[in-house]
């Protein structure tokens, strides 16, 4: 073990002269890369059921495949996973929930949550050191069951989501107070449908009514954010969704809220990389979904590739470290759902270190220059410079394993502890 600290520190020292050659501060970039947030999500941990309802069917148009063993059933078995999963990567995290994951002692319904229902969640959060992040949860409902929520045309309907919608704000807002970092509160519907809709303005025009009046309480951004996610389609609502791209484009630019970007969420050759700088030009701060699409919107693990590096890449570059929030949403029910945690994150992270170890001014000067043959050359070598010499020195100042070691914790526990989950 002490050989292989030590290899790990002269690899580093190597790979910090390499890089300074560049006129890149390895420690600098260390840094940024660890202090940079990222919200890791609570639903991969039991495939988006929560602890509302354990009979109930995740519906919405979205999808888990998969059966793997081991899945956490209670509260505490998903802060166990979690616990577990955050100690195997390294950097600032924080932790996403959704409504349905909230605790109560029978049956709470959406319309009557508290904040009390997330006192437990808080605690934990407040143990650790960590921020929340929330969402309300407009799916696997009865209320939800035709595919409309914010927008149906029941009038009844409408406000049993808008007082959801607003029980959560309260509850987000509550996040932020007792934790002292603000809470980005997302809200996703699956709103759209099947086949050819006759009012799309209709629709759409119930869903700004419904959404103004959620937001008509002033809430401190120093405890809370809202922020709105478009989608293209879902399974059963493939030929219209309501909150598309341009409407919550639109919808969070005049409303000076949060605009969130599903990777899964555009056309499949269309990047959400691409879009971070342009909203950051008419909307303040900005919500990721960081996800990997697969043909669809199929949330697939975070891999380090090109879209994800992309994206790390182009909020460095554009100097939007501060306000673009950084949460994950993916959920594979195939392999082990901790793994799975560690495995997206650590890309993602991977993937910010790297972006902050580049010469951005050298590429930016290269291309005002016109010299579009130097920045696609520097461009190719920093993929091959030895990053890696620094995830690990990394990894190794945090206590944790920079190679793929952390996957015999992760089995220990599948053996000890998720095996002995019927
Ligand atoms: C669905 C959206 C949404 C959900 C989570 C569970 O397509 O991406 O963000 O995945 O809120
Ligand atoms: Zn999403």
């Amino acid at each position: 073990m002490a050989n292989n600290l030590k290899n790990i520190e002269q690899a580093y020292e190597l790979a910090k002269a390499r890089y300074a050659e560049l006129g890149v501060d390895v420690e600098a970039a260390i840094k940024a890369a660890d202090e940079t947030p990222i919200s890791l999500h609570c639903w991969q941990g039991d495939d988006v059921g929560g602890f509302e309802n354990p009979e109930g069917d995740l519906s919405g148009g979205i999808q888990v495949t998969g059966s793997y063993p081991g899945k956490a059933r209670s509260p505490e078995e998903l802060r166990a996973d979690i616990d577990m999963a955050m100690s195997l990567i390294p950097g600032k995290q924080r932790l996403n929930l959704h409504a349905l994951y909230l605790e109560s002692e029978g049956f709470v319904d959406r319309d009557q949550i508290e904040p009390e229902h997330f006192a437990n969640w808080v605690n934990w959060a407040k143990g650790k050191g960590i921020g929340l992040d929330f969402n309300p949860s407009l799916f696997s409902h009865p209320k939800s069951a035709d595919g409309m929520t914010l927008t149906h045309p029941d009038a009844d309907v409408r406000a049993f989501w808008v007082e959801h919608c607003k029980r959560s704000r309260k509850v987000s807002e509550y996040f932020g107070k007792e934790l002292g970092t603000p809470s980005v509160m997302n809200i996703w519907i699956p709103d759209g449908s099947k086949d050819y809709p006759a009012d799309r303005l209709g629709s759409r025009s119930r869903l700004v009514e419904s959404l103004d009046e959620i937001l008509k309480e002033d809430i401190s951004r120093e405890f809370h954010k809202d922020a709105v996610e478009s989608k293209l389609f879902g399974i059963g609502a493939e030929a219209y969704t309501a909150g598309s791209n341009e409407f919550y484009l639109g919808y969070a630019a005049t409303r000076k809220i949060l605009l969130c970007l599903d990777a899964g969420h555009f056309h499949p050759t269309e990047v959400i990389s691409d879009k971070i700088s342009a909203v950051s030009l008419f909307v303040d701060e900005m919500l990721l979904h960081v996800s990997r699409p697969m043909r669809w919107d199929s949330d697939h693990i975070v891999l380090l590739d090109d879209e994800t590096q992309a994206i790390a890449n182009e909020i460095v570059r554009c100097g939007l470290v501060n306000r673009v929030n950084i949460g994950l949403d993916f959920f594979d029910a195939s392999v082990n759902r901790i793994g799975a945690w560690v495995l997206g994150t650590r890309n993602m992270r991977k993937a910010l270190l790297k972006a902050f170890l580049e010469p951005t001014e050298q590429l930016k000067k290269a291309e005002l220059e016109g010299n579009n043959t130097k920045r696609l050359t520097l461009m190719e070598e920093l993929k091959v410079m030895p990053w890696s010499s620094v995830w690990d020195y990394y990894c190794m100042q945090n206590g944790m394993p920079g190679g793929i070691e952390w996957l015999q914790t992760v089995e220990t526990y599948e053996t000890d502890v998720l095996s002995k989950r019927a």
